[in-house]
């Protein structure tokens, strides 16, 4: 079909004393505006089921083992499944996974139109830390309650298209879009929940919070020639802000649609996967321009480690 609607369904806060089923019901009727206005996907945030948990330090397993799916369907999110084959519109939405094995994931999952899992990805670029940090004006768990994503940035056909999903943090690195704009991708659906200022210094607030957000999003967009649709959990979660600016993003880099609010709100775009062919033909050619003989570091190292001979011209100036 490679021409469709889009949907990104922003959703407002998520308190920790609000139930699946009572999210699960704000998700479909966001689902219901978008078969209203003709949309053949709609695209929901990170962990979009429940409250950003990984704020919050708890210690006891049943506590914690509270916030995550062990099966996707689950009865609460049956409904969704159910709403995406009679509206036949796929849909994409994050939730914390836990494995039959005890794996714990912070995941994503994309439908095709009859409402069948097509594409799963596990966050991959995990922010934040593994212990509690009494100095931060608050908690941003997400080393301490998943591992890294064992998928890789895998994609899928769906809509007549290539289509790849990345979560929240994953959009700030340029390796994430590259390693699905290398096999082709049309269109990369993402998640997020972002605090509205940094824990460790509250001058960077939203204004700068939601800057880079956009950048990143429509840098990747532009330097891959792929739509982007990028989803927040936005508002205020039991005292703790998170910004909104859930955005679509076409090939050019250029912002199609943003949302106004922080509560639960629908952007909607006119897709035309075909408009991503011209760059992936020209200035992004990878296979006539990329030099991957220069591109070693990227792979075989993290940190950063100025040369030896640069730390020595360093010392003496
Ligand atoms: N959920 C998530 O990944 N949040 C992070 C917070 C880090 S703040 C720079 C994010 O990248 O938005």
């Amino acid at each position: 079909m490679r021409k469709f609607k889009v949907a990104g369904a922003q959703l407002g806060a998520i308190q920790k004393s609000d139930s699946r089923e009572a999210v699960v019901a704000r998700m479909v009727a966001l689902m219901d505006q978008a078969h209203e206005k003709g949309c053949e996907l709609i695209v929901f945030p990170e962990l979009a089921l429940t409250t950003f948990f990984p704020r919050w330090y708890l210690t006891d397993p049943k506590e914690i083992d509270q916030w995550y799916e062990s099966e996707m369907p689950s009865a609460a999110t049956l409904p969704l499944f159910e709403k995406a084959k009679e509206y036949q519109m796929a849909i994409t939405f994050g939730y914390a996974e836990k494995t039959p094995d005890g794996h714990h994931f912070n995941t994503s999952i994309m439908t095709n139109k009859d409402g069948e899992i097509v594409l799963k990805y596990r966050k991959i670029h995990l922010p934040g830390h593994g212990e509690y940090a009494p100095k931060r004006a608050f908690q941003h768990l997400e080393k301490y309650y998943f591992e890294p994503g064992n998928l890789g940035f895998n994609v899928c056909a769906n809509l007549g298209g290539v289509m790849g999903m990345a979560i929240c943090n994953d959009r700030r690195w340029p390796e994430t879009y590259r390693m699905m704009g290398l096999q082709g991708v049309e269109l990369v659906t993402i998640g997020y929940n972002t605090p509205a200022y940094n824990a460790e210094r509250r001058d960077e607030a939203d204004g700068k919070r939601l800057f880079h957000s956009q950048l990143s999003i429509q840098a990747g967009a532009y330097q891959n020639s792929t739509w982007v649709v990028a989803v927040a959990k936005a508002g205020n979660e039991d005292g703790h802000e998170l910004i909104g600016g859930s955005l679509i993003v076409d090939p050019n880099g250029f912002v199609v649609a943003q949302a106004k609010t922080q509560e639960d709100e629908l952007i909607t775009a006119d897709v035309d996967l075909d408009e991503s062919r011209f760059g992936k033909e020209t200035v992004f050619n990878f296979a006539a321009h990329r030099r991957v003989e220069h591109y070693g570091l990227i792979s075989s190292q993290t940190g950063v480690e100025v040369p030896e001979e640069v730390k020595k011209q360093l010392e003496q100036e």
